[in-house]
């Protein structure tokens, strides 16, 4: 998030949910919005498909049809242009591109905007009227807007309204997508993806590698070869760039990928088109598995390594808002379970033995960092301070001492930060990108004559291997409910009947229907909690080519009674 929680809370406006189903997913922030709504007056659009719980409480609901935001977003800056509601000092000062991004939004008037969206006009300029005169607007968002093909042009087309309307570095405004899990933003922030080191420093930036290299001992002086063809040569961090989730697994079959090191993940359950990952299992040479229960990946792993839950470790979780939150070990270690830290760094160890060995290099021992042999999770923390410029001042002893402490937060006596670019943009100005509306990758069509959407209920957790173990939850929610609307019901002869089949060009799977009209006729909604029958089984790989993220919001389906 650009801004904070209680920020958004206690100054918003207007609150402008798109794609997020925030009470049931984000239930303590939810909570907040609830309030500010019901006792401050701040008014709210919900723009989702689904008439999720939050919506009870909206000022105005948009259902569009599933994977046409940007036509909406576009929709609702043409109207803002149109009334003259934008704000011309923070597009002057602080944007660039203007010109060419408006000549993009042009074209697309109201009316165009309400047939590819089926959202009526008069909803469109009430809602374009409320975001551009209730000021500040925070827009939040979560895998509604991102699980498409579209999903980073859908995140620049955000960002476009926010710049437009001058919401951007001002409290109660900003860019708001709310991360999901409980550190996946930490886990990001430390280089958990496939082109950064930590900071989001690009691992292609020479600097950046030699000043990482040096710090681990991975950048020496060595000899390369063997007996007489021995040669000087220098060793250094590999400036490649790597592969995604969504890339290794069909890398399995094509050869690129041998081996898998997976640490807390449940692919079977959580990757789309589930009968492809288990043949890319399969075919894999070598699955270390590291994790806190069996899982359906589980029976695919060579090894499996006993990691530890959160009960049983200290560290931090870096939350949706940028803060570095201490949790400490509340109950001791169970059985042979270890550390995932200690884990990871033994095999590592071993890992650039190996290589330095194949290589004929060897590891600058006297290197600050290049032991990792630590004490605690707090010496690991200390490594991050000295190296993640965001995070050099994120020490244990300040949150142990109870500090609230949000990146940046470059220096010990730094307070954090609370809102991001109120000066000026990361790159300087802020860039406006002209998006065009394009269609999912799967439509509808005389096989497939309806739409699935995926996602979560609020009594589980993704592949269920946490959630489907506490027998409280099981009570309340114990097998799949497929969401179906009330005339589609009919329209299959449902009729007292409970069970129906889901086919869809990958899969099949039989679950209880719920006849709700919390989806609008022609539209599903499957969630992946219980192996049973996991909407996974039905979904597609067809990737956003830049962050490589499913379209896990829209699968082209047959709906038939069991
Ligand atoms: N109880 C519980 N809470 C969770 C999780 C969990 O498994 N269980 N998972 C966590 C994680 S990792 C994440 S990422 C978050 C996810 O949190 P959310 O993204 O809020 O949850 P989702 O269920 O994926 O669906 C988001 C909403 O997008 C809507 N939607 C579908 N298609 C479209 C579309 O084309 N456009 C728009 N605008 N909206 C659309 C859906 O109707 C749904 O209401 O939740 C986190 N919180
Ligand atoms: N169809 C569809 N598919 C989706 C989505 C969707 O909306 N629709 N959402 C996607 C999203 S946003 C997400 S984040 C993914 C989530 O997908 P996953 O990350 O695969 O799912 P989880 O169930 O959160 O976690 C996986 C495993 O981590 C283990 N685990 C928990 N804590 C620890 C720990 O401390 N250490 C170790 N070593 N293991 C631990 C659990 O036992 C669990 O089996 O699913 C994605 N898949
Ligand atoms: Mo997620």
């Amino acid at each position: 998030m650009s801004n904070s929680m209680d920020d958004v809370a206690k100054h918003a406006q207007t609150f402008f949910i798109i794609g997020s189903n925030t009470t049931e997913q984000h239930p303590v922030f939810g909570t907040m919005i609830r309030r500010a709504v019901k006792y401050r007056g701040a008014k709210l659009i919900v723009a989702d498909p689904r008439k999720i719980d939050i919506t009870e409480i909206a000022t105005l609901h948009l259902r569009q049809r599933p994977g046409t935001d940007i036509a909406l977003i576009n929709g609702l800056m043409y109207i803002i242009l149109e009334k003259g509601w934008e704000d011309k000092t923070f597009i002057d000062e602080r944007c660039e591109n203007f010109d060419e991004f408006k000549a993009t939004v042009m074209e697309y008037p109201p009316e165009k905007v309400a047939e590819i969206t089926n959202i009526p006009v008069e909803q469109l300029y009430e809602t374009a009227e409320i975001i551009a005169t209730s000021k500040p607007t925070a827009v939040i968002w979560a895998m509604g807007i991102t699980q498409h093909i579209v999903g980073v042009r859908n995140v620049m087309d955000l960002a476009n309204l926010q710049m437009l309307l001058g919401n951007m570095g001002v409290p109660g405004g900003g860019v708001n997508p709310l991360r999901g899990q409980n550190n996946v933003q930490g886990a990001c922030d430390m280089g958990g993806l496939p082109n950064v080191f930590p900071a989001y420093q690009p691992v292609t930036n020479p600097e950046v590698i030699e000043k990482y290299g040096t710090a681990w001992g991975l950048k020496v002086e060595g000899l390369k070869g063997e007996g007489e063809n021995l040669q000087p040569a220098t060793f250094q961090l590999s400036n490649r760039i790597g592969m995604t989730v969504t890339e290794m697994m069909p890398g399995i079959l094509e050869g690129k990928t041998k081996l898998l090191y997976i640490l807390g993940e449940d692919p079977v359950m959580s990757d789309p088109d589930t009968k492809h990952i288990r043949h890319c299992l399969e075919e894999l040479d070598f699955l270390l598995l590291q994790e806190i229960f069996p899982s359906e990946t589980s029976v695919y792993a060579d090894v499996l390594l006993p990691g530890v839950t959160f009960a049983e470790k200290t560290g931090t979780f870096t939350n949706t808002e940028r803060r570095v939150q201490i949790v400490r070990q509340a109950i001791p270690t169970q059985g042979d379970a270890r550390n995932d830290w200690w884990i990871t760094a033994e095999i590592a160890k071993r890992v650039l033995n190996i290589r330095m060995k194949d290589e004929g290099g060897r590891m600058n021992e006297n290197a600050p960092y290049a032991s990792w042999n630590y004490k605690d999770a707090s010496a690991i923390m200390d490594e991050i301070n000295a190296l993640v410029p965001s995070y050099g001042g994120v020490t244990h002893t300040r949150l142990e001492a109870g500090e609230r402490l949000q990146w940046p937060c470059p220096t010990k006596d730094h307070p954090g930060t609370p809102i991001l670019h109120t000066k000026q943009f990361t790159r300087g100005k802020g860039k406006f990108m002209p998006i065009d509306h394009i269609s999912p990758a799967e439509k509808p069509d005389d096989d497939y004559p309806m739409l699935m959407s995926t996602g979560r209920v609020i009594y589980h957790w993704h592949g269920g291997q946490m959630t489907r173990r506490a027998k409280g939850i099981m009570e309340v929610y114990g097998e799949a409910l497929i969401e179906v609307n009330p005339d589609d019901a009919i329209k299959i002869g449902i009729n007292g009947k409970t069970h129906i089949r889901v086919t869809s060009r990958r899969g099949m799977i039989e679950a209880k229907a719920w006849v709700t009209d919390r989806v609008p006729p022609g539209m599903i909604y499957a969630n992946f909690h219980f192996p049973a029958a996991s909407a996974n089984e039905l979904t597609h790989a067809a990737l956003d080519p830049t962050a490589k993220i499913p379209e896990y919001k829209i699968t082209a389906v047959k709906v038939e009674l069991a």
